[in-house]
């Protein structure tokens, strides 16, 4: 399915390299002013939120998770290679940074509480 997909990306790139030949100064594939993703994680009174929300992550990108806890506790990213992030829960917020190189859908739970956090969806 990828490997097709490649191929075609190949194909069009033949196509368009035929129309501009010999500029080269198209340099292309900067998407680093992609808006960064964040998501805010919140854990109090043992309720986590947000609970299941789809997100939407750009492949490739650096996502945050910033956590606001009452309680240490531990989020579970099964990307892979797989992500356990220890929070200390003191109330403030920490960040968590991740950074998903495949396109699929990453699920973020917790493991205290055996709740679905989010769901990215990396593409
Ligand atoms: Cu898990």
């Amino acid at each position: 399915m990828r490997r097709r997909l490649g191929v075609l990306a190949a194909l069009l790139v033949i196509g368009a390299a035929g129309t501009a030949c010999g500029d080269d100064s198209s340099t292309s594939g900067g998407s680093s002013d992609a808006e960064r993703v964040s998501i805010a994680i919140t854990v109090a009174d043992g309720e986590v939120s947000p609970s299941g929300d789809a997100v939407e992550v750009p492949v490739g990108e650096e996502v945050d998770l910033v956590v606001t806890a009452d309680a240490p506790g531990q989020i579970h990213v099964h990307s892979d290679p797989e992500a356990e992030l220890d929070y200390d829960g003191t109330g403030e917020a920490e960040t968590f940074t991740l950074r998903i190189d495949r396109p699929g859908q990453v699920e973020v739970e917790s493991h205290t509480y055996g709740t679905l956090i989010a769901k990215l969806v990396v593409s």
